[in-house]
């Protein structure tokens, strides 16, 4: 391949590619675990971690070792027939959720698509709910995903406006407001979808007992909790799922990215049988959704993950590198506020520091990736392979540009 400039590449991006996203002006050509390169060979620690996708480092040698292997075999069968490589993924994430059955399908908002169908389903064939009355309580400022039904419940006018006429069937109240949930509740209420974090809000954690709360408004009025743990699930918390923090069993769970491996999407839900046995053949699918090489490289994500205590170290790590930040945060005129559980880390920064993307920027040519979520918050959400050294070095950086 003809060797290009990182500013040659940017150049032809802006010009040939859709508008829909303003990077930082850095290109990444390689990586590996928390390290990524561009064309000319500056090295950053990765911040970010593809959104929560790369939980397990840029290119585990595992997870590559099991795409390599797989792509050798066999790649696409589609579900018209048994493959040999589903039914077994199939039983190792029902049993790493708990859950009796999974439904596989590619990217994140498609299982959340996934999860809707099945609430709304489920509430006509065993709620009895009146046709086509079916409503899920969702909460401002969540982030599911950029489907044309999702977007309609989004409260982030970027997301959402100009993409009329919006799916109905959905109720928006406060977030960490547990009278407001029970009194959205009606006889047409199937489900309730939650962010055990919410993500794009600015790492948003709610008070402890927020989950256990639904938890038990579910249950009350025999309404189905679907948890998204498609960005805070696979360790990037501190646990396996961020709901297992509190005492509640949802009876849906929503994953992706990190499912994934950091190679590419697969997503899933896990339900039981009560509640996904509501589909019968041709009523739901996906060409992709189960397909081999997805099903070996997410077994090998998931083996990782498990074998190398991920969920432990995130929570030793995260717990680390936020009390750093903490500290930072007494000697700096900017922070405002540090928040977050295990990797997933937002600083919250004061209005008069200025705008975020000016310190996101500061921070690559020292040689971080981060990325600012809304104006004021920065999220540090590096691969869960980081070591205290890493945190210490990218800190040294991290308090040059925020001290
Ligand atoms: C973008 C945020 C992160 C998610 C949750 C479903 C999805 C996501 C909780 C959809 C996706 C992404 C997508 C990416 C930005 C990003 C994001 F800033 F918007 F919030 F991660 F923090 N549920 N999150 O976080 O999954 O269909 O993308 O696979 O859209 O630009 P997807």
């Amino acid at each position: 391949m003809e060797k290009y400039t990182s500013q040659q590449l940017m150049d032809i991006e802006h010009k040939y590619g859709a508008h829909n996203y303003h990077p930082l002006e850095v290109v990444i050509s390689r990586a590996e675990g928390i390290w990524v390169e561009d064309p000319e060979g500056r090295r950053y620690i990765d911040m970010l971690s593809a959104y929560s996708a790369v939980n397990q480092g840029h290119r585990h040698p595992a997870i590559i070792q099991a795409l390599k292997d797989q792509a050798d075999i066999l790649t696409l069968t589609s579900r018209a027939f048994f493959n040999d490589r589903w039914p077994l993924f199939a039983e190792k994430l029902a049993k790493l959720t708990g859950k009796e059955m999974v439904l596989p399908m590619n990217t994140g908002a498609e299982a959340v698509e996934t999860a809707i169908k099945t609430m709304r389903k489920w509430g006509y064939l065993v709620k009895k709910v009146e046709a086509d009355k079916a409503d899920i309580i969702v909460f401002s400022e969540n982030f599911h995903g950029r489907t044309t039904t999702i977007v309609s419940f989004s409260t982030d006018p970027d997301g959402h406006d100009l993409y009329g006429p919006y799916t109905p069937g959905f109720t928006v109240v406060a977030y960490n407001d547990l009278a407001a949930v029970e009194k959205a509740v009606h006889k047409n209420t199937v489900g309730i979808m939650v962010e055990p974090i919410q993500g794009e809000a600015g790492v948003v954690v709610p008070d402890e007992g927020f989950l256990k709360g639904l938890g038990a408004i579910a249950r009350k009025h025999n309404v189905l909790l679907a948890v998204d743990e498609i960005q805070t699930g696979f360790c990037r918390t501190g646990r396996l799922f961020a709901y297992q923090y509190e005492d509640v069993d949802p009876d849906i769970i929503i994953m992706g990215k990190a499912l994934g491996g950091g190679v590419f999407p697969v997503s899933a839900i896990a339900a039981d049988q009560e509640v996904l046995g509501v589909f019968k053949p041709g009523t739901h699918g996906s060409t992709f959704g189960g397909n081999p090489l997805a099903c070996a490289v997410a077994t090998a994500s998931i083996d990782v993950l498990l074998n190398e205590n991920l969920a432990e170290r995130s929570a030793e790590m995260g717990a680390y590198f936020m009390e750093r930040l903490r500290d930072l945060q007494k000697r700096s005129s900017k922070i405002k506020r540090v928040r977050g559980k295990g990797l997933l880390i937002g600083v919250v920064l004061h209005e008069a520091a200025g705008k975020a993307r000016k310190y996101t920027t500061a921070l690559k040519e020292k040689g971080l990736l981060c990325k600012e979520t809304h104006d004021w918050i920065i999220r540090f959400a590096p691969p869960l392979v980081i070591t205290r050294a890493d945190i210490d070095f990218a800190m040294e950086k991290v308090a040059e540009v925020l001290g």
